[in-house]
């Protein structure tokens, strides 16, 4: 196995032996395959929607495959193997319909090779050494480190924004264009590429991930409401409890109305903390709050956790034995022996939860102020202008991102903590349980750390800024805001990817840079855009506020 698509990557290189995530090699491998075959799909899919033949199983495939294969959502070898499979027959009807359509018009068909054709072996052996031949590993020596890299840039940008277009479809939101999209940068992926053209293609990821972003918002605040400021409870309460984990709104209303009049309450975990600023989710009472923090600490949080867990969308980790019988899965994350839940029946959920003991008082209260997507910012955008052209607010840090394990990451505890009291943080994602929990206090009423929200809501910090440099007739470079980004995994380098292309400059990048991105490319990323790795909070602030 080779993987070194996220940011906890071993020795900083390559997880080449086991993930330090906890993927088998035979998983990575297959995830690896599951890619390839997709490949393949989408080559015959770019083609077809030329002709005008749309198949939306292929599209919903690719989409669901590269969701699949991001960092922490499936460790089970045999669901990707079915998915394999299921992927070999889907590519075989696309190519069925563009031949047709091509006989139909008189045209004669192209030929293709590669992934195009690639036929499943029956037994599970001959596809383990198949998917071995075709991992990334071999790529590393033909054609090099330095395509590969910008290759993987491509295909990690693609799951990020695969994750979104997912959530989004779950939702009743889907558009052909995004889909078009996906098939055509999985063909070009199949192609040998310069240099050059991967940047641009990297950068044509991210210019979509912007309409997939907006899109999933759409869908998100079209469904729920859009976000309002509210204070939220982060400290459990006496009785039976279910904590959701994820990104998934759509799993946390059905399991919410499942629950209703049960004596169960339901905590946020994770990225599922924003959802408790919806209208339409935070209008159930039994929505008690939040439980924990990031992703990282869920072993030691679930373990002492005295009812059922629910994984929604990544990040899941090895579960430990003691809530293994109290745990579930549901949409595209996969543990072995976890039981997944299908379709939305919660039913093994609640009664797990009703049989465990449940939390046995009320802890202290403590709360915490979120709901800042951009309705809510923008909604007292003119108070914000003022207080800045009063000089009451000097400068706008967005501090936001993925959380992880490395130790490295306390820097994000140490900026947050220094940024000096005229200033204002906006945050978003996982990376916020570094911080969200301090005293920041307000300036003029306006409170110094907005929560935004999940990743995704990186589309909510774009509108104010962008709305923010409409107000002060400028460009978003010129704005006194500065990008502070923890990343770790695939959704990150999306949005990356995103800030990229909309031309933004001087984004500081921790707690270290990506493994696939080769000196060469780094190159190239510092010369266009003036990429800095984090390095201390105080050097970082010295350098922005002067
Ligand atoms: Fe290693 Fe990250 Fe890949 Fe897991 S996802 S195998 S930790 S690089
Ligand atoms: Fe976090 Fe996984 Fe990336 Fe949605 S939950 S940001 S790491």
């Amino acid at each position: 196995m080779f993987c070194y698509q996220c940011e906890q990557t071993a020795k900083g290189t390559g997880c080449d032996r086991f993930g330090v995530c906890g993927k088998d090699p035979k998983t990575a491998v297959m995830q690896d395959l599951l890619i390839y075959v997709s490949k393949g799909i989408s080559m015959w899919a770019h083609r077809a929607r030329k002709l005008g033949v749309i198949d939306h199983d292929a599209d919903v495939f690719v989409v669901e495959a590269l969701f699949t294969t991001i960092t922490n959502v499936n460790f089970d070898s045999d669901s990707l193997i079915s998915m394999i499979r299921k992927g070999v027959m889907i590519k075989d009807s696309i190519r069925e319909k563009y031949l047709n359509a091509c006989s139909s018009k008189g045209d004669s068909p192209e030929e293709l090779d590669g992934p195009a054709v690639w036929q499943i072996p029956d037994d599970e052996e001959a596809i383990e050494i198949e998917a071995v031949k075709l991992s990334i590993a071999d790529k590393l020596q033909d054609p090099g480190k330095d395509i590969t890299g910008l290759e993987e840039l491509i295909t990690y940008g693609l799951k990020g924004s695969a994750a979104y277009a997912d959530h989004a479809k779950i939702l009743g939101y889907e558009d052909d264009a995004i889909y078009a999209f996906f098939h055509e940068a999985m063909d070009f992926l199949t192609r040998s590429n310069l240099m050059n053209d991967l940047f641009g293609m990297a950068l044509k990821v991210g210019e979509k991930n912007l309409a997939v972003m907006e899109l999933l918002d759409t869908a998100n605040t079209g469904t729920y409401g859009h976000p309002e400021p509210t204070e939220v409870r982060v400290t459990p309460l006496k009785g039976k409890a279910i904590v959701v984990s994820g990104h998934d709104l759509k799993d946390l209303e059905e399991l919410l109305k499942q629950t209703e009049g049960k004596g169960i309450n339901i905590y946020t975990h994770g990225e599922m903390l924003p959802t408790l600023a919806y209208p339409e989710l935070k209008k159930y009472s039994h929505l008690a709050g939040n439980y924990g923090g990031a992703w990282q600490d869920q072993q030691k949080e679930f373990d002492a956790f005295p009812g059922a867990v629910l994984m929604t969308t990544n990040c899941i980790q090895k579960p430990r034995d003691s809530y293994m019988d109290r745990i579930f899965t549901t949409g595209l994350v996969q543990w072995p022996g976890v039981p997944h839940i299908d379709d939305h029946d919660y039913t093994p959920v609640i009664e797990a939860a009703l049989a465990a003991e449940g939390f046995s008082e009320d802890a202290p209260e403590k709360k915490i102020i979120i709901g800042f997507a951009h309705n809510s910012v923008l909604s007292v955008a003119d108070k914000v202008i003022q207080a800045v052209k009063d000089g009451d607010i000097r400068h706008f840090f967005l501090v936001g991102g993925c959380d992880g394990a490395k130790s490295g990451r306390n820097y994000f505890t140490e900026i947050a903590q220094q940024i000096p009291d005229d200033c204002i943080i906006l945050t978003l994602a996982c990376g916020k349980y570094r911080f969200n929990k301090l005293e920041f206090g307000d300036i003029g009423g306006i409170p110094r750390l907005l929560d935004m929200g999940q990743c995704n809501d990186a589309y909510s910090a774009i509108q104010v800024a962008v709305a923010l440099a409409g107000a002060f007739e400028c460009g978003v470079n010129d704005l006194p805001l500065s990008m502070i980004l923890s990343w770790y995994e695939q959704k990150a380098v999306t949005i990356l990817l995103s800030l990229l292309y909309l031309g933004i400059k001087d984004i500081r990048l921790g707690p270290t840079l990506p493994a696939f991105l080769t000196p060469a490319a780094l190159e190239v990323l510092v010369e266009k855009f003036d990429i800095k790795p984090t390095t201390t909070a105080e050097e970082d602030l010295k350098t922005i506020l002067n």
